[in-house]
């Protein structure tokens, strides 16, 4: 398959100011109608050809200003036209079968309904269409099908006309003011309820808002409304940003690839992403809809008034607008604990992406399938790195940067040095070095050393970014550390400073400490490095139990446990140091639960152990059952010498009523991690409790945190709870995904013989993107199955992509990375997932999706 290059990019030869679709809407059948009025490019190198991409269809009719035409040819899946005018109207007639369409890209039925999703190239399976991010056009669309089956008909923009046809059909017209992009068309017909509210924006606009579901889930709708709302509102107040059309649609769509599809007017979701309700939805769930809800929406501007010139330039959109809808979860709920979240997820997703095979910039430079970089390097880091601006710049000024960003772009394809430089202008700061970020992949490695000397500290740092592939030499990086200086005595500091490191090492000196301080550095995680700081256990307990900034004190826990564990599996470390690190770290454990000032979403977020894939980043090759052992045993130990603290936090955590205040979340977090430890250090009175919790639950959270440690022990309890668990919630796709999950991640020793039964499931299928990750996502993220000795784990991720691939190489791609990582673990396994790569790399007929994820994994 060819390689596109970001270098290679040139200005489209012809423009299509408007677009008029018309559909005849079938689930087995539709039959499309394109009205294209396309315009030479002054801008454009001036050729005569028209290319329009395809994807798996063909014209059954060409039109040129009204006459048919049979000269087009095909070049590949493109269809290609000859024009001689500067303007000109094409019709294109197209034949799609939504029903076959099981990749869910284009035009596609999920449970009768139809509906699209174009982002990045689906438009292309519908009609034939300069199908690229740089091309805005106006749409008007008409859609026509039959009444009973389609009682809803929705596309992008304002409803302009509807009405009645023949044979019980009906149709409807929309036209979406906004030139857009093809990749944010939308179009939904179904039978669907919405369940609405109204929301005047700041200058007075009235706006219908709807979130669309299936009849019988309205009830579930409630808090992804609150969010939207609270997003529209949040929006105007921290980017000046305000909503641009009368109405706004969000629809809930079982069968989809991602998350959700930021369409203009008409958002598409995931269901997991809408539908919530205390019996079925846990905390995190919840939360997740408030994100993902307003990352769709801030989207309005950061993607569709201001979009993407080119797929390169992914992040533009995507990692400003995840930085967005973090700033957004911080000011609706705990903003340490959202930091927290955050932190986790880049340490777990994308640091070990970042020193793998598949590493890429935030910027790619080329790209086979543009499908594989929607990546937690493009989204995650994306937003690590314009949140660097913004800690330098202060919250005020990136506020102006931002705000010439939009009022500059407002309407166009932009770029990432577009962004880079409104932010430089508007901001007032000098990003010509900064920019780094953008081209090199891979996390920077910071050592920090500190030296106390003639009242005073000197601060020496050093930097170095590891090589990745395509990428052998780096450079230097401004790396902004926010860092304090503790006084051990009154455990305070003199105020916090920003030290920037931009050359490969430097020093820093800080007078007027007559004692050596304590050193809190990379607070609030101000860059996304991995960070070296020699120092005594005691100044990690120190911090772990005085740090002001919450997320310093998170990291000093989880630095005293990863050493900790580290030095365990790497057996470098003599007993009686061991064991006093180990002291070391339960001391920490019990500040945490005998703390009366910390609140209790805070102390849930401290008890938890680093994930095996964090640990395993610390190490150049990894085994990771070692690990997995080792943390295993921290767990029970913990659970065993805590024991009396935890009990006592279980009974009063468990007395808290269920409600959504933060303190009962709260609550229902500590309520999860004591029974961890509790069930980790005494499987019998884990049981007991964990099955008294199941029973008595009147929410999902708690539900599902007991089942989670029931599925892990091998006790009677376990089989009653799953069964009942099941029939409780039959009916319930989402809660049934928690059913295969809870299984498919546990600590049970037959764990993969429960995955190989749940595969044969009745209600496990392959066409529903969200059951294949429940069952096979969980699995291959499960350590103690996909890392097991005899590689079941691996034949079995193996074996999922290749079936998966002919039905959705979109989704098969995603498990690739999993089995990628066999250069980072020891010798024995890596063989093994190698194994698996090459019989993958070996199948006829790979997908492009596939094929470029599994040749990079093994090159
Ligand atoms: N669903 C993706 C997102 O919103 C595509 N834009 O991030
Ligand atoms: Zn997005």
């Amino acid at each position: 398959p060819p390689v596109i290059h970001r270098e290679d990019y040139l200005p489209p030869a012809w423009l299509v100011p408007q677009i008029a679709l018309d559909f005849a809407l079938g689930v087995d059948e539709t039959h499309v109608t394109s009205r294209l009025s396309v315009q030479r490019n002054p801008d454009g190198n001036g050729s005569d050809v028209l290319r329009l991409n395809g994807d798996q269809i063909a014209p059954l009719a060409v039109r040129v200003d009204g006459e048919a035409i049979n000269d087009w040819r095909l070049d590949g899946p493109d269809l290609l036209i000859e024009l001689h005018g500067d303007a000109h109207a094409i019709e294109i007639e197209t034949l799609i079968k939504p029903i076959a369409n099981s990749q869910l890209m284009g035009l596609y039925a999920s449970n009768g309904m139809l509906c699209t999703q174009c982002e990045a190239e689906g438009f292309r399976r519908i009609t034939f269409f300069p199908d690229r991010p740089d091309v805005l056009s106006v749409y008007s669309v008409r859609m026509a099908g039959d009444k009973a089956a389609f009682p809803i008909l929705l596309s992008n923009g304002n409803c302009t006309a509807q009405g009645d046809g023949e044979n019980g059909t009906h149709w409807a017209e929309w036209q979406d003011p906004w030139p857009k992009p093809s990749y944010l068309f939308a179009l939904v017909a179904g039978d669907l309820v919405a369940n609405s509210a109204a929301f005047t924006t700041r200058s007075g606009r009235k706006v219908a808002l709807n979130i669309w579901v299936r009849p019988g889930d309205e009830s579930r709708t409630q808090h992804a409304l609150d969010s939207l709302i609270a997003s529209m509102k949040w929006d105007e107040e921290a980017f000046g940003r305000e909503y641009d059309l009368d109405l706004f649609n969000v629809v809930a769509v079982s069968d989809f690839n991602m998350g959700a599809m930021e369409n203009k007017g008409l958002n598409i979701f995931n269901t997991r992403y809408v539908l919530a309700e205390p019996d079925t939805a846990t905390d995190a769930d919840y939360d997740a809809i408030e994100g993902v809800i307003g990352h769709e929406y801030f989207h309005n501007w950061s993607g569709n008034r201001i979009t993407c010139r080119d797929w390169f330039q992914l992040s533009l959109k995507e990692g400003f607008t995840v930085l967005r809808d973090q700033l957004f979860s911080a000011d609706m709920g705990s903003e340490p604990v959202k930091r927290i979240e955050d932190v986790r997820v880049l340490r777990s997703a994308q640091f070990p992406e970042d020193s793998g095979p598949l590493a890429h910039p935030i910027r790619p430079d080329s790209y086979q399938e543009i499908s594989n970089f929607y990546t937690a390097t493009v989204y995650n880091k994306g937003a690590e790195v314009i949140r660097m601006m913004r800690t330098m710049a202060g919250p005020e000024r990136f506020r102006k940067g931002t705000d010439l960003y939009f009022e500059r772009h407002d309407g166009e394809a932009a770029t990432c040095e577009d962004f880079i430089k409104a932010i430089e202008e508007g901001a007032g700061l000098d990003l010509a070095q900064f920019r780094l970020w953008y081209s090199q992949a891979g996390t920077p490695q910071v050592q920090v050393r500190m030296v106390h000397e003639d009242n005073g500290v000197t601060l020496t740092a050093s930097q170095a970014v590891p090589s990745t592939p395509g990428q052998a030499m780096k450079q230097p990086m401004p790396i902004p550390l926010r860092i304090a200086l503790f006084d051990r005595e009154t455990s305070s500091h003199d105020g916090e400073r920003l030290i920037v490191l931009d050359k490969a090492s430097d020093s820093f000196r800080f007078e007027g400490y007559a004692k050596a301080p304590v050193l809190s550095v990379n607070r609030g995680f101000s860059a996304p490095i991995a960070l070296d700081v020699e120092r005594p256990v005691d100044d990690l307990v120190f911090l772990a139990a005085n740090d002001d900034d919450p997320f310093a004190r998170y990291e000093a826990m989880q630095s005293l446990v990863v050493r900790h564990l580290i030095a365990a599996v790497s057996g470098n470390m003599g007993a009686a140091s061991l064991a006093a690190e180990r002291n070391a770290v339960k001391r920490a454990f019990a500040a945490v639960l005998d703390d009366v000032a910390l609140d209790d979403l805070m102390r849930g977020e401290l008890l938890m152990l680093p994930p095996v894939s964090y640990l395993a980043e610390q190490l150049l090759v990894a085994d990771p059952s070692a690990l997995y052992e080792a943390r295993e045993d921290l767990k029970a130990w913990l659970g065993r010498e805590l024991s009396a603290s935890l009990r006592t936090l279980h009974d009063r955590v468990s007395a808290v009523p269920y409600s959504r205040d933060a303190g009962a979340r709260g609550a229902r977090k500590c309520k999860a991690q004591a029974l961890i430890y509790i069930a980790a250090a005494d499987p019998a009175e884990g049981a007991r409790r964990a099955d008294t919790q199941y029973w008595a639950a009147d929410n999902m959270t708690d539900r599902q945190s007991a089942l989670s440690v029931l599925c892990g022990l091998d006790v009677a309890e376990r089989q009653q709870a799953l069964d009942d668990f099941h029939k409780r919630y039959a009916g319930n796709a989402l809660v049934i995904d928690k059913w295969f999950a809870l299984q498919a991640g546990s600590t049970h020793p037959l764990v993969l013989d429960h995955i190989r039964d749940l595969a044969l499931h009745p209600d496990f299928t392959m066409s529903n993107p969200n059951r294949v990750r429940a069952l096979y996502m969980t699995a291959a993220l499960n350590p103690k199955a996909f890392h097991d000795v005899g590689g079941e784990g691996y034949r079995t991720i193996g074996e999922l992509i290749r079936r998966l691939d002919p039905i959705n190489p979109q989704t098969a791609a995603r498990f690739v990375p999993a089995l990628g990582r066999w250069r980072r673990i020891e010798s024995e396994r890596a063989h093994l997932m190698k194994a698996e790569l090459e019989k993958i790399a070996a199948a006829p007929d790979l997908s492009r999706d596939v094929r470029e994820q599994v040749t990079k994994s093994l090159g």
